[in-house]
């Protein structure tokens, strides 16, 4: 157990907590070298000894407070029996939805086939890098995974191909995700998870009238679910236009605020623990336009329980130069 979850218990931890949303990944160059002996992205996700290597890579280089597991949203659906494949330059690939296919995945069925990604967690939580760390177990928001499930590829920049909100025996659909996402989410905690977070990457494409039904449900069970497991929950319902509603009404154990949310409003309206928010462009910038952008949240959320992290995923572009001096710049902020 480490300072992220001393910071969201308010045990002020002596410095800032920092992590990065997919700090494994391709901005690093040994992250690269593995990808490129491993053309099927599941498969490397299913692979423990890899995807520990990868989860701990950024640890090794940078002083980073916790580590997310190298794993992917997607694993549900794949587990629940659709085809998912990632192209080059396209992105998530899924298969057509099979109603009845899905009927007859039980839960043993659904564990046995994330046990990969248990094994992951049982492996890396014994290094001796994540001793007086976090680890961080994720999954998708039942909305993002309806999302990719029904619409099969991403809905970046365009509207969804699909009737979503009219799509048959979508309540059935819903409950198995719920129920999915528990079972993975127990098996990640079991195996040594001390936090989890629910990532609503495209809670931004919802109008407010349709909050409650996509979001605030099913989150709420979620959030109520991980708790009963005694561990904390950190929600990023990304794009959301109603952060201080969300949390009034889900009380996850912290929140991730993304880029486009003005950080000043934030800290007037909400009072438990903040993660987040600096836009992952800024660590695009020279080294001194960078740490000014930082000094900016870590001044905003002075008086906060706040864990420094970024708005959304950091780019593959990002130099990991610019990463060292920003993590190094956080940890001696006081
Ligand atoms: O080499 C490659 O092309 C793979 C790129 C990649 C990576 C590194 C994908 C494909 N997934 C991941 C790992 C991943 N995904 C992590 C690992 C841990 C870390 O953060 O370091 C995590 C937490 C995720 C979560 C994830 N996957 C989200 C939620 C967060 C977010 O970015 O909004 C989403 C939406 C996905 C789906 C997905 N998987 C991969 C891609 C490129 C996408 C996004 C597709 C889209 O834009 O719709």
């Amino acid at each position: 157990m480490g300072i992220l979850k001393d910071c969201i218990k308010n045990k002020r931890p002596d410095s800032i907590p920092i992590w990065f949303m997919r700090q494994a990944g391709r901005y690093l160059p040994e992250f690269r070298e593995i990808r490129s002996r491993n053309p099927d992205f599941i498969k490397l996700c299913l692979n423990p000894e890899l995807s520990k290597e990868i989860t701990l890579q950024p640890l090794k280089r940078f002083a980073f407070d916790a580590a997310i597991i190298f794993s992917d949203i997607l694993l549900i659906p794949f587990a629940l029996g659709q085809e998912v494949k990632f192209e080059k330059n396209f992105g998530p690939k899924l298969g057509e939805l099979n109603l009845e296919k899905l009927n007859q995945i039980t839960d043993e069925v659904f564990i046995k086939n994330l046990k990969p990604v248990h094994d992951l967690l049982k492996i890396t939580a014994k290094d001796k890098i994540i001793r007086g760390k976090d680890l961080i177990g994720f999954v998708g928001a039942t909305w993002t995974l309806l999302v990719y499930m029904l619409n099969r590829k991403s809905p970046k920049k365009q509207s969804l191909d699909i009737n979503m909100f009219n799509y048959p025996d979508q309540d059935f659909i819903i409950d198995k995700i719920i129920q999915s996402q528990k079972i993975h989410i127990k098996g990640q905690v079991e195996n040594g998870a001390t936090i989890i977070q629910i990532f609503d990457s495209w809670a931004g494409l919802l109008e407010e009238d349709k909050y409650e039904k996509y979001i605030y449900e099913p989150t709420k069970k979620i959030v109520d679910y991980v708790k009963t497991l005694g561990v904390e929950v950190i929600c990023f319902p990304r794009g959301i236009k109603k952060y201080a509603e969300f949390c009034k009404i889900i009380n996850p154990s912290a929140i991730n605020i993304d880029y486009e949310t003005d950080p000043k409003k934030i800290a007037e309206q909400i009072n438990i623990p903040i993660q987040g928010g600096i836009d992952p462009k800024s660590l695009l910038f020279e080294e001194g336009d960078m740490i000014k952008e930082a000094k900016k949240y870590l001044d905003i959320f002075k008086n906060h329980q706040y864990i420094f992290n970024l708005g959304h995923g950091i780019l593959p572009e990002t130099s990991p130069d610019n990463v060292k001096a920003l993590v190094n710049f956080v940890k001696d902020y006081k």
